[in-house]
């Protein structure tokens, strides 16, 4: 594949989907092809697993059945979306994608992040992304904005010591993946938040 694959990942409200745009600008300004895509969902019958997903009337979704639908979104979502587009050249920025497996079915649902790797190797083989950005910021930061919005989804539902543990996932996964991850502080002001982004995507360039 010559293409390129970049993912934005976070809890809540970090601001994931306000910078994808910014990221997609800066690439285009350098002449390259983007496609821009967002988990759970991207592909039409992925949309229509992610509306089962975030529906907040499916409060009592079994966990495993959770896990198993994200990850057949992704495989529908690769085979249709990602993988096609990076054939073509081009480059793919995700909104969010299996790290956010790991941050909420791992850290937040408290599945083994063993079984969760296993389902990663057998949808995704060796394929992962080369560069993560992850909008990090505390949980009532994020929770905060999102609360602005009004109906929440069934995520959006839980309560902060799950967000909490969401949020060390991710940490701990930028900890132990320095090479692909890259931490931006997402409590900065819109226009520091995507200078950090920049300086990231800089790096990747060099
Ligand atoms: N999920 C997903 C799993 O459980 N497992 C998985 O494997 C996957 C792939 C998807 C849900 O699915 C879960 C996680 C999620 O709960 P989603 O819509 O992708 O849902 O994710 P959300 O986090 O819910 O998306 P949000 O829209 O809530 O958050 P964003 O995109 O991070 O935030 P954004 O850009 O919409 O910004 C929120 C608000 O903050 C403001 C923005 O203007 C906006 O009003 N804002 C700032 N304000 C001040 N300063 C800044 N620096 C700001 N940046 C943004």
């Amino acid at each position: 594949m010559s293409g390129h694959f970049i993912t934005i990942e976070g809890s809540e409200g970090v601001g994931k989907t306000t910078n994808i745009n910014f990221i997609r600008e800066y690439l285009e300004e350098k002449k390259l092809k983007v496609t821009v895509t967002r988990e759970p969902g991207g592909s039409k019958l992925a949309e229509e697993v992610r509306a089962l997903l975030l529906n907040h009337r499916q409060d009592d979704m079994a966990n495993d059945a959770e896990l198993l639908l994200m990850f057949a979104a992704r495989a529908e979502h690769l085979h249709k979306v990602i993988h096609p587009a990076l054939k073509r050249g081009e480059w793919v920025i995700s909104d969010r994608f299996t790290d956010a497996t790991y941050a909420y079915q791992g850290g937040g649902r408290g599945i083994s992040m063993e079984r969760i790797a296993q389902l990663e190797n057998w949808v995704q083989g060796d394929f992962r992304p080369e560069l993560t950005l992850l909008l990090d910021a505390p949980v009532s930061v994020g929770l905060k904005r999102v609360g602005k919005r009004g109906e929440l989804d069934r995520f959006e539902k839980e309560k902060s010591d799950f967000f909490e543990r969401v949020r060390n996932t991710y940490l701990e996964r930028a900890r132990i993946l320095p090479q692909c991850f890259r931490v931006i502080d997402a409590t900065c002001p819109l226009e520091e938040v995507q200078s950090q982004i920049k300086t990231s995507l800089d790096d990747f360039f060099k």
